[in-house]
């Protein structure tokens, strides 16, 4: 009885009943690291990737899951060069190609590479993105506001960069400075892409670390659509503290706060009429250390603690009261990737568990907005258009099962961009929208909706 009380006084915050045991995805003697999974095939088709380090030779591997059913596939060996391969960052869900990039010294100078996924066999990777400074950190972005277009973000010792990759390849000699001014270290970078920060009058674009007189600090850069597009950088708010890591969650960003040694997690909201954000509240604090957060644009947020003497991986929602323990091992587990399907959050990370290290994953169901009282939540995620064919307006039938972030957009047969309906949450239920094409010719469109985990596409016939 009192060793029990002893264990409630120190660890009050360790709740992990909602996560299911630790599942073991790779066991080879060598030392797997840097774990990145990415949708490969809608809805529950993913890839796992990861470096592994044995003998002294570090290459990518992938493997296969499918995370409804949970089987593996085989291991897949990616890479086989003498080089240091590291840091795989799969391109999820682009029409047409899939795979993953990663950084290698093979040249001699850290560069990016990328080698192409078919659903069975990797290609032979190729150099994609190259300069006579070391290149490092890929970052795999989807564009969810367009068909087909993704970018690749990487960092230098001075700079972050982004490189388009469009179609199917990456575009050649398009490399583009994000952080244009180069005068300070970019220690660490987080780069945004598609809907999720777009409001009526500004896009959030970047947040990085750098150090700025003796101090870590977060930079940002935000582009003012109604000023004609123009770029906006500025520092976050400073208050003595040394800051790490930013992480996107839906409206602003969690950082890791550094206190004379100690490390909790704080969140920021972006103001997009100000530019500015709010004053950082703590999101999770406590004796121990709270490092490394990683975010999904749902705001499911993991992190790095060590509350019981050694590293585990945490989890906290909006909508939970306290933060989950999704390890609790002896072990040093660290690294902590999510991935959401529509009803179920994973997190896969790295642990030494075994006297080397191996990638694991646990799952809990996902943590989302109540549903309203009364209306009755649909099972799948559908849409309908009626009167189709139409010759003044169509009604947009939607349903949702779970609540997520919504974009409808009109596109013709072109493929050119005609209407965006919608671009924002949507509980979870049924929504209906209307289309009343203006100036558009007669003839045949698209009406593709995309949330942050599937999309559907429909096609409605104009007859003026
Ligand atoms: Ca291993
Ligand atoms: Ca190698
Ligand atoms: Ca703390
Ligand atoms: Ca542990």
């Amino acid at each position: 009885m009192r060793y029990l009380s002893l264990i409630i006084l120190i660890v009050p915050v360790m709740v992990f009943a909602q996560w299911s045991a630790p599942i073991q995805v790779t066991d080879s003697a060598g030392d797997e690291l840097n774990v990145n999974v990415g949708i490969y095939d809608y809805p529950s088709d993913h890839l796992i990737a990861w470096d592994e380090t044995e003998a002294g030779n570090t290459d990518i591997y992938a493997r296969p899951i499918d995370l409804e059913t949970g089987e593996l596939g085989d291991v897949m060996r990616v890479t086989h060069s003498p080089a240091v391969d590291q840091k795989p960052s799969i391109i999820t869900e682009v029409s047409f190609c899939f795979g993953l990039f990663y950084q290698s010294d093979a040249n001699g100078m850290n560069a990016i590479y990328y080698a192409e996924y078919d659903g069975q066999s990797f290609s032979e990777p190729w150099l994609t993105v190259y300069s006579d400074i070391d290149l490092y950190d890929p970052k795999a972005r989807t564009y969810g506001a367009s068909i087909a277009f993704a970018t690749v973000i990487f960092r230098s010792d001075s700079a972050a960069l982004a490189h388009p990759y469009d179609m199917g390849r990456p575009l050649e000699g398009e490399t583009i400075y994000v952080d244009a001014s180069g005068d300070e270290p970019v220690l660490f970078y987080e780069g945004f892409w598609g809907p999720y920060v777009y409001y009526d009058i500004s896009v959030l674009r970047n947040a990085w670390e750098t150090e700025i007189d003796g101090q870590n600090e977060i930079r940002f850069e935000y582009c003012k659509l109604v000023l004609g597009g123009e770029m906006v950088t500025g520092l976050i708010a400073n208050s003595g503290y040394d800051y790490h890591h930013p992480a996107q969650g839906w409206d602003g960003l969690y950082i890791e706060r550094e206190d004379n040694g100690t490390f909790d997690i704080i969140s920021t909201v972006f103001d997009p009429y100000a530019g500015t954000w709010s004053d950082p509240q703590e999101v999770f604090t406590s004796f121990g250390n709270e490092r490394h957060p990683v975010a999904d644009r749902l705001d499911n947020l993991a992190f790095e603690v060590d509350w019981s003497g050694n590293t585990d991986i945490a989890y906290w929602h909006p909508g939970l009261t306290e933060a989950e323990l999704v390890s609790n091992d002896p072990g040093e587990d660290r690294n902590p990737c999510i991935v959401r399907t529509m009803s179920t959050v994973y997190l896969f990370w790295e642990s030494n568990r075994d006297g080397n290290w191996n990638i694991y994953y646990a799952y809990r169901d996902a943590v989302g907005v109540e549903p309203e009282p009364g209306p009755e939540i649909p099972q799948e995620f559908t849409v309908s258009v009626h009167p189709n064919p139409g010759n003044a307006q169509f009604s947009i039938d939607l349903e949702l099962p779970v609540a997520d972030i919504a974009e409808i957009t009109i596109y013709n047969t072109a493929g050119r961009l005609v209407d965006t309906i919608n671009q924002s949450w949507l509980n979870a239920g049924k929504h209906a929208f209307r289309w009343q094409p203006e100036h558009q010719p007669s003839g045949i469109y698209f009406i593709r909706i995309a949330t942050s985990q599937s999309q559907k596409t429909a096609k409605l016939v104009y007859l003026k």
